[in-house]
């Protein structure tokens, strides 16, 4: 098996969070011309002709792309152990809190994620402020459904702390820090909680330090490519 990703997205995090509980170990592959780089992405669209990461790639071949869908397959495929809750209603609250961070917290800051890759000069101070009172709203959406047992969902681990965890790293650590602006963080007792509690467990642990490494080391890629281009 192969995992096409990068460790700066945040769509990947969660299928590296069913690996490591799954104890499955795939080669894992950051294909080229992604985040911060002049490159192009080269073949990779034949791995994925969408161009997204991740894409998961089967020993016999076959490339599934799709964070959400990638997850689904791999609790089919390798059901133990369990990374969805054995209840109906739990695992809708996992697929729940997934959606809404895809379709909800990450939109809200794409806005973010563009204004970190321009010169601060070309900033639109008004655009950055709007999309960061989008993000609180977002988070509102899920501190209404997040658990209080620690986890996402249900008091155990599941994919749903896997979509929601790099999200609000960046939520609460890396738009603060790069806008200068106040951290969300205590605007939502459930997620506050939630986000003091996610570094007792060694794989949320694990993801989290991926991600904060791979997003400074974009940061730094970015400002050397920023220098480079003045030069
Ligand atoms: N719905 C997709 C979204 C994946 C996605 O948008 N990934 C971003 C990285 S954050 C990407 O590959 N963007 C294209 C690029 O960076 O060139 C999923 O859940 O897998």
């Amino acid at each position: 098996m192969k995992l096409y990703q990068t460790y700066t997205s945040p769509f990947p995090t969660r299928v590296r969070l069913m690996l490591y509980a799954k104890g499955l170990s795939p080669e894992i592959i950051e294909p080229p011309g992604f985040h911060a780089t002049a490159e192009g992405k080269g073949d990779y669209y034949e791995v994925n002709p969408i161009g997204r990461v991740p894409a998961l790639v089967t020993d016999d071949g076959r490339a599934l792309p799709e964070s959400e869908v990638i997850c689904e397959y791999l609790e089919d495929a390798h059901p133990d152990p369990p990374l969805l809750p054995p209840d109906p209603w739990g695992r809708a609250q996992v697929r729940l809190i997934s959606r809404l961070c895809d379709f909800y917290l990450v939109q809200a800051m794409v806005p973010l994620f563009t204004a970190s890759g321009q010169s601060r000069k070309r900033w639109d101070r008004p655009a950055i402020e709007r999309a960061l009172t989008a993000v609180e709203t977002s988070l509102g959406y899920i501190e209404h459904y997040i658990g209080e047992g620690g986890y996402a969902v249900g008091g155990r681990l599941t994919w749903a702390d896997g979509a929601l965890a790099p999200q609000l790293m960046l939520a609460y650590e890396w738009a603060p820090a790069l806008f200068a602006a106040e951290s969300p963080l205590g605007k939502h007792p459930k997620l506050a909680a939630y986000w003091a509690a996610l570094g007792r467990d060694p794989i949320l642990a694990r993801l989290l330090k991926e991600t904060r490494d791979a997003v400074a080391q974009e940061q730094a890629n970015a400002r050397a490519l920023a220098r480079n281009r003045r030069d």
